[in-house]
């Protein structure tokens, strides 16, 4: 008698060798299932075990032949196999399950994953910062915010507002929207509007004062063509700017082409009766020489031309192209005269307007105006509050 032990995955493979290896009259001995394990796999996988022989002689009383059980085997996985309506279902729920979490995936895993790419993103830029710069505690500031904080930054807001901004900002915006770009900087720009104040004028006569080539005869131009063409107002001129030849002439001229009378003071007794004579006029814009804040005496000669005389705006031009510093000492020192409020310009030509917003909190002054350009009367606009922050946020070419 030969007895043989087989091994195969399913019955039906253990038969087929059985009967190419013993013939088809071999009858079956016994059948286990066993477990096999590989270093390889963590599954342990499941066999059967057949034991066949064959020797008819010796064996009168074999348990099973060969072909009955193959027979049986045969039929039963057939059985399973042609079971297609079952297989069919099962393949229709895996097909279900299946479109289930595709449709999951495309729901909350993408979203899940384009908010760990933007958390990414905003620790990669607060590492960058922090490389750069030491001196400001950003453990305050939450995780999605480190990008606004970063462009507030680059747009020229000082850092301890920015950071100020920045926490704010995360308290009131909707967090799942919070890597929306253009719904967070608009609301930025509502939350920076609420700094600045805006100063209509309402006093019968404007002064421009400030450091040299800021704008202040470009500025006042404007406000005269403005005035005079837009608002049909009566207007006069006056510039105490005598220092130079040619900027009496640049003032001169321009009233003349806009038919606006104009007079030249140089004393103060001068002025007084400028104004005097102007008493009819709507508005009365007063243009003064440029006085570099560090030449004392000069800038001394200013003052005691407007100290002391009642119902003058007095209007402190800053341009914002100036360091924030600088912004600074300049304030202080035309600060001996009364400042009414601030005009802003040269924004065009600046990628920092956030020093504006600096400006106006650290001085605690209204804005009047800003200027964004060269050409009269166009590049100009009066400083509604929306409107300026809304300049420094996108930039004045979409402000
Ligand atoms: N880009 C830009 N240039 C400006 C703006 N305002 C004025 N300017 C230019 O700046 C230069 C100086 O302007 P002025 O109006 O003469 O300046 P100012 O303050 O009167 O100068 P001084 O009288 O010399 O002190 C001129 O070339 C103007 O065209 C502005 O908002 N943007
Ligand atoms: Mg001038």
């Amino acid at each position: 008698m030969i007895v043989k032990t087989y091994r195969a995955r399913t019955m039906r493979e253990a038969l087929l060798k059985i009967k190419h290896d013993l013939g088809e009259d071999a009858v079956i001995v016994s059948t286990k299932k066993i477990t096999k394990s590989s270093i390889f796999s963590f599954f342990k996988k499941e066999l059967i075990e057949v034991t066949a022989a064959i020797d008819n002689k010796i064996d009168k009383k074999p348990q099973e032949s060969f072909k009955a059980v193959a027979k049986k085997y045969m039929s039963k996985e057939e059985k399973t196999i042609k079971k297609k309506p079952q297989t069919n279902e099962l393949e229709e729920r895996i097909k279900r399950l299946e479109k289930l979490v595709e449709n999951a995936g495309k729901e909350n895993i993408q979203r899940i994953v384009k908010d760990i790419k933007y958390d990414l993103n905003d620790l990669k830029s607060a590492i960058n910062y922090a490389k750069k710069d030491s001196d400001i505690d950003l453990s305050k500031l939450p995780l999605g915010m480190h990008k606004y904080f970063n462009y507030m930054c680059d747009i020229g807001i000082n850092k301890k507002y920015s950071l100020k901004l920045a926490v704010a900002l995360y308290k009131n915006i909707n967090k799942d929207r919070i890597s929306d770009d253009t719904y967070v900087k608009e609301y930025l720009s509502v939350v920076i509007s609420q700094f600045f104040k805006f100063n209509r004028l309402s006093k019968k006569a404007m002064v421009l004062v400030g450091p040299t080539g800021v704008g202040k005869t470009t500025t006042l131009a404007k406000l005269a063509a403005i005035y005079k063409l837009k608002f049909n107002k009566n207007i006069g001129i006056i510039t105490t700017d005598t220092y130079r030849i040619g900027a009496v002439d640049q003032l001169l001229s321009y009233a003349k082409i806009m038919d606006i009378p104009a007079v030249v003071s140089i004393t103060k007794e001068d002025f007084a009766h400028a104004l005097k004579d102007f008493s009819d006029m709507d508005n009365i814009f007063v243009d003064t020489v440029g006085r570099s804040p560090k030449d004392i005496k000069r800038l001394s000669e200013i003052f005691s031309l407007f100290n002391n005389t009642v119902n003058l705006n007095i209007s402190l031009v800053l341009a914002i192209n100036t360091k924030e510093e600088d912004c600074l000492d300049i304030y202080d020192r035309f600060s001996r005269l009364p400042i009414d409020d601030l005009i802003f310009t040269k924004i065009d030509e600046t990628n920092t307007p956030g020093t504006m917003l600096n400006m106006a909190v650290k001085l605690k002054k209204p804005v009047s105006y800003v200027s964004f350009g060269q050409d009269v009367p166009d590049d100009i606009m009066e400083a509604e509050p929306l409107k300026v922050s809304s300049l420094i946020i996108k930039g004045y070419k979409n402000g």
